[in-house]
């Protein structure tokens, strides 16, 4: 009968497309789990987005810096993932007929994996190992499914294909859960015991954020915005790290963490900021940095002398970041601590730069390994090659953080608030304007120091209806932040936020 093929030609092409998937699966599980072993960026899936992300033409990568935020990465890891899992389903259908081209178009994905994992700017010999291993378990669970799927006729034959799927799913997800497990586990961020400042900070001022709801005055690390380029954070071991100073110095050195970490260390409350930032964005947080000044690490060695105008410094994925040699000598700190425990690996485990004052793709270089003594004439850091500005200074600016935009506020006594910012002169005034009327000085939270964030706030007797807020702030040199609207390319966005308020 007619209709008997057509279930029967669905049931197999079902079945196919689970044995693709399940065979790719269990392959990449696996890949996981060795790659754990060796270097976790080699993993095939991580090394593939890992490319793609190198692919990205800029534009789009700013687009999703700024719409996606630090959900950039998932969500690429995922669009990756679905793909690749897909055009297995349909490597599992075609091997269902013909088990050769099914297997071909299998080892094809499994190919590019492998290509990007030895492809990626720290690979070695070895991270082809992650993929080989994919390929081999791949094909393996492909021939095992595509058989069982095949003897699979009748009620008895069906449940013996399940129990294989099942079998392999769980393969999948142990190997891969394993991998998990070890990456996880290798972590030595925890283990890392930090020097003493020499002059330690008085703690920080109470925040508002007890009375309002608004930002607190210092943001924990897990709260932290993330901005970098990279899919997977790389791991680096704090055993093996060097910093090294090289180009127009009198002579090339290298300090080890201990040898870094020995010299006078310094505590300072900032706040950073990304160049993506648009007005009123998230982009932005406030921490006590624990470091040493850059200008004591260059010091070893020597800089008297330099014709250099920038300081070039790499991190460990081989990304570069160029500060200004005035500004880096002027306040760039060599950092390892950030609010009293290391560096989190998203934050630049074990060594970054912290530059006040200027956005975060000038003078805050992660996983730092590098610093070179040279001129903007000669070199160009990754950004910057993008036309983006040499040098940003941070734009004063403010947002409102309560009410938010469009969410409904009872009627009567409530409060307006949110954070501003004036680096380096610190923010004197923070105003409110209300349905275009005047605009009304706002109370500020506690001062930290000039190159920290300002928290404020509004008490408002809200009435029934729609409300215009808007916020701006003024430093302490008299700047009024600019109602000009500027975009954050090339040199960091401007222009006043302004919210509608619905009042019930
Ligand atoms: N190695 C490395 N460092 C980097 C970046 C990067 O992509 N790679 N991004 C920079 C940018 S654009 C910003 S805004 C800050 C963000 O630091 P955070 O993620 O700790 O907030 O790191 C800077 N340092
Ligand atoms: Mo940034």
């Amino acid at each position: 009968m007619p209709g008997d093929e057509t279930t029967r030609d669905r049931a197999r092409w079902i079945a196919g497309f689970a044995a693709g998937l399940l065979a790719a699966l269990a392959g990449a599980g696996v890949g996981h789990l060795v790659a754990a072993l060796l270097n976790p960026a080699a993993s095939p899936v991580l090394a593939v987005g890992d490319q793609v992300i190198d692919l990205t033409p800029t534009p789009v990568k700013v687009w999703a810096v700024r719409e996606l935020g630090s959900a950039d990465k998932p969500i690429l890891i995922g669009s990756v993932l679905a793909v690749t899992l897909i055009l297995a389903g349909v490597a599992g259908v075609i091997a269902r007929r013909r088990f050769g081209a099914g297997l071909v178009l299998l080892l094809v994905l499994v190919g590019l994996a492998g290509a990007a994992a030895v492809l990626q700017p720290a690979a070695g010999p070895l991270d082809i190992l992650p993929a080989a291993a994919t390929a081999v378990v791949g094909a393996a669970m492909l021939a095992f499914l595509t058989r069982a799927a095949s003897t699979a006729r009748g009620g008895g034959g069906r449940r013996a294909f399940l129990l294989a799927s099942a079998g392999t799913a769980l393969l999948a997800a142990a190997a891969g859960g394993a991998g998990q497990w070890i990456v996880r586990a290798k972590d030595s961020v925890a283990d890392l015991v930090l020097p003493r400042p020499a002059e330690p900070l008085p703690a920080q001022p109470t925040g508002l954020e007890g009375r309002y709801d608004v930002t607190p005055l210092v943001t924990p690390n897990e709260d932290f915005y993330r901005v970098d380029i990279n899919l997977t954070v790389p791991v680096v071991d704090v055993e093996g790290w060097t910093l090294t100073i090289d180009g127009d110095v009198e002579q090339e050195v290298s300090l080890t963490f201990e040898e870094l970490a020995g010299m006078e260390v310094v505590e300072r409350d900032i706040t950073m900021t990304c160049v993506s930032n648009e007005v009123g964005g998230n982009l932005l947080g406030g921490a006590r940095w624990l470091g040493v000044p850059l200008s004591a690490v260059l010091e070893r060695a020597g800089i008297d002398g330099t014709g250099a105008d920038q300081v070039l410094s790499t991190s460990d994925d081989g990304f570069t970041l160029s500060t200004p040699l005035d500004v880096a000598l002027d306040r760039t700190l060599v950092v390892f601590g950030m609010n009293g425990e290391p560096l989190p690996r998203e934050h630049g485990f074990p060594v970054r730069l912290v530059t006040p004052g200027v956005y975060g793709y000038v003078g805050s270089t992660k996983w730092l390994t590098r610093l070179t003594l040279t001129t903007f004439e000669e070199e160009a850091a990754y950004w910057t090659e993008r036309q983006w500005a040499e040098t940003a200074p941070i734009k004063l600016s403010s947002r409102i953080d309560t009410p938010k935009g469009l969410e409904p506020v009872d009627a009567g006594e409530t409060v307006i608030a949110g954070v501003a910012w004036a680096q380096p002169h610190g923010v004197a005034k923070v105003e409110v304007r209300i349905d275009g009327g005047e605009w009304q000085q706002a109370r500020l939270g506690p001062e930290v120091n000039a190159s920290y964030w300002r928290q404020w706030y509004l008490p408002w007797e809200a009435e029934s209806g729609n409300h215009d807020v808007a916020v701006r702030a003024t430093d302490s040199r008299g700047e009024v932040q600019t109602d000009e609207r500027a975009t954050p390319f090339p040199s960091g966005s401007s222009g006043i936020q302004q919210i509608v308020v619905r009042v019930a």
